[in-house]
């Protein structure tokens, strides 16, 4: 049983230089534990609202010292000197109290920072890592850790919007450990590299996940470079090193229409795209494929390409339970991207995660793009047995953090990861 003496919040910067929250719980026993949100840029309309201060003068608007006091203050007042036996009746607490559907009373960003300081409190009430007591909050044994789906090249909404689709992810398919997908993804970051300066002349310019964007002309340009750099490398395509795909097509749907590359096309052509994409490169999992709001046409992705690669549903989704369960009737996707800001509490999350798995779906676990050096998505990571991680680029401490977390998990537990092929 865990009794909160004081909760506290504050303003940080995240990786964006866009303020974000920190938060700080004290149990009666002394333990002590920070934890601080990330923020998205390409959002989905169905996520926990981040609640900005909006004073032009502070941060262009986007100052968080409202959510950092509605945490030190209405949150601290309702769950300090209260017994909470789990996480889910602390989530539950703060739910209650904010009232609405997506938490726009006192902020996802708020309710989630108190939400993560106080499991990372009760990991240390407890003395076991906060991997483990994620594990034990979802009542399953520590398993595996997760396939790395890192970003190599950016486009969309990360980095300008000079290609359409927003993520050229590496999946370093013949790895066994943590340690052996990050020397892999170093030879292939750097023959990208190369390929960047030979071709336009640039250095290691970075998008906002540390991904390489470059004025690609083209998505074929994009995808063909990554499978150019795997070869440089020396690694085999879809062998050693396979692709993923983020297309956020959410954020290039404009008047009923895909927009790409200078063309405008139907959710029926943009599926047989995407199949072209399957069919060219060795793609094993394409994120968002489809507008958020495309109900009607993802169960036809979902059935063209389920048997070859994940269908993966982000914007769609939302991490929100309401969602999912609506997708899996409907089959309109066969994975989950799992953003725990997206819904704004742990314990929402956590049922997020259990209706995908039992619906028999793989699960991705995902940081943001606006993140900060806090490392906690690791430790959820490997805790949920989440079947891939979503960490961005081998670049940037903010995602190094995690990285560097995961191998020292890795190096702790020697858990196995998990089997290829995914799915
Ligand atoms: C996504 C994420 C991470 P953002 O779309 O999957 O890449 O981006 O945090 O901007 O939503
Ligand atoms: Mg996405």
């Amino acid at each position: 049983m865990a009794i909160i003496t004081e909760l506290t919040a504050r303003e940080i910067l995240d990786s964006r230089g866009y303020p974000t929250v920190l938060a700080t719980c004290i149990l009666d026993d002394g333990s002590t534990a920070s934890a601080s949100v990330p923020s998205g840029r390409s959002t989905g309309a169905a996520e926990a609202l981040e609640l900005r201060d909006g004073d032009p003068k502070r941060y262009s608007g986007q100052g968080c010292q409202k959510a950092a006091a509605n945490v030190s203050g209405v949150i601290a007042d309702h769950v300090c000197r209260k017994p909470f036996d789990t996480q889910a009746a602390f989530d539950q607490a703060m739910i209650e109290l904010d009232g609405t559907h997506n938490k726009s009373n006192l902020g996802g960003n708020a309710i989630l920072a108190a939400s993560v300081a106080f499991a990372r409190a009760c990991a240390t009430q407890r003395q076991v890592p906060l991997y483990q007591h994620f594990s034990d909050m979802l009542g399953k044994p520590l398993q595996t850790m997760p396939r790395l789906t890192i970003n190599l090249f950016s486009g969309g909404k990360h980095a300008g919007k000079q290609v359409a689709i927003q993520d050229v992810l590496l999946v370093p398919a013949s790895a066994t450990s943590i340690d052996e997908s990050l020397v892999m993804t170093h030879d292939v970051y750097h023959a990208a590299a190369d390929l960047m300066y030979k071709r336009y002349g640039m250095r290691l310019l970075t998008a906002d996940e540390g991904g390489l964007a470059p004025p690609f002309e083209s998505i074929d340009a994009m995808i063909d470079t990554a499978v150019e750099a795997i070869k440089n490398a020396g690694q085999t395509p879809g062998h050693d090193m396979a692709l993923a795909l983020d297309v956020a097509s959410s954020h290039f749907y404009e008047n009923n229409h895909y927009q790409l590359d200078g063309k405008a096309i139907d959710s029926h052509a943009m599926i047989d795209k995407l199949s072209q994409w399957a069919e060219r490169w060795p793609i094993v999992s394409i994120e968002d494929g489809l507008y958020e709001d495309d109900w009607d046409h993802w169960p036809h992705l979902c059935e063209r390409l389920q048997s070859k690669l994940l269908v993966l549903g982000d914007d769609l989704l939302c991490t929100n339970p309401q969602r999912i369960q609506r997708a899996i009737t409907e089959t309109s996707c066969s994975a989950l991207l799992l953003k725990v800001n997206q819904i704004g509490t742990l314990t929402e999350a956590a049922q997020a995660y259990r209706l995908a798995k039992d619906a028999g779906w793989q699960v991705t676990i995902s940081v943001r793009s606006g993140e900060t050096e806090d490392d906690w998505a690791a430790d959820l990571a490997v805790g949920w047995a989440g079947d891939q991680f979503k960490n961005g680029s081998i670049t940037q401490s903010e995602r190094l953090a995690k990285y560097n977390r995961m191998l020292w998990i890795e190096s702790q537990t020697n858990l196995p990861m998990v089997p290829w092929p995914l799915g």
